[in-house]
């Protein structure tokens, strides 16, 4: 038994967390979860009481929150060289980048939800995974912006691309990176990395889903 336990739902935000852990080159344990009802057993509910994954064990407690979860394991594990440590010359562009990642992710979680979840075409909006799809287009078109060199901050690599690489790796479902080349070769560069993990199992069955028509 190591000290930390990720709590795990193959293709979610824990995906995150994994990617990170591996960067870190730390021990850990995974536990993996079921999609299901189960997160939100009492079991579960103790390690986060809305029933949500990522979850993580550290220190003997548990933390939750994908944002805070990296934010402690960079600062617990500070010599891996992925944080930007308060008065860094990079820090507030590291959290912006960090928490921004759940913007990206939320996107990618309703349309996930209309695709995937209601599987009453009935109960779709249409409308609604038109707009958060064009949402997704957004917040690539700001990744496109902010590259300016191979990695977000231009320091090099960091927990910043982990966390918004990986949201977009869920979000490009539902909104094709397409020409944006500054992107397309920044997520070329991450999942090269041989800490990227390999996606084994979840809840997706397909690469691409379009908007259905209204
Ligand atoms: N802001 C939270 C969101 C966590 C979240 O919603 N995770 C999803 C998986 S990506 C989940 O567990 N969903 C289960 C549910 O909503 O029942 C975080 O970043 O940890």
């Amino acid at each position: 038994m190591t000290g930390i336990v990720l709590h795990h739902v193959p293709q979610s935000r824990s995906q995150r967390v994994l990617w990170l852990l591996r960067e870190l080159g730390v021990m850990f344990e995974v536990r993996e979860w079921p999609f299901d009802k189960t997160l939100r057993g009492e079991e579960f509910l103790a390690l986060n009481p809305v029933g949500r994954v990522p979850a993580l064990e550290i220190d003997g407690r548990p933390v939750w929150e994908t944002g805070a979860i990296l934010q402690v394991l960079c600062e617990r594990f500070p010599d891996a060289g992925l944080d930007r440590a308060p008065g860094h010359a990079e820090w507030i562009d590291w959290l912006i980048q960090i928490h921004f990642a759940e913007t990206i992710s939320q996107h990618a979680a309703v349309l996930t939800q209309g695709h995937l979840m209601l599987r009453d075409p009935s109960t779709r909006s249409p409308v609604v995974m038109k707009l958060e799809a064009a949402r997704v287009g957004k917040c690539f078109d700001a990744i496109e912006a902010r590259l300016d060199g191979d990695w977000l901050l231009r320091g090099g690599f960091s927990a910043a691309d982990v966390a918004v690489a990986q949201a977009a790796v869920m979000a490009r479902r539902f909104h094709r990176v397409g020409d944006r080349a500054r992107m397309a070769a920044w997520m070329d560069r991450c999942e090269a990395r041989e800490a990227f993990p390999a996606e084994d199992g979840g809840l997706y069955d397909r690469d691409f889903y379009e908007v259905p028509d209204a």
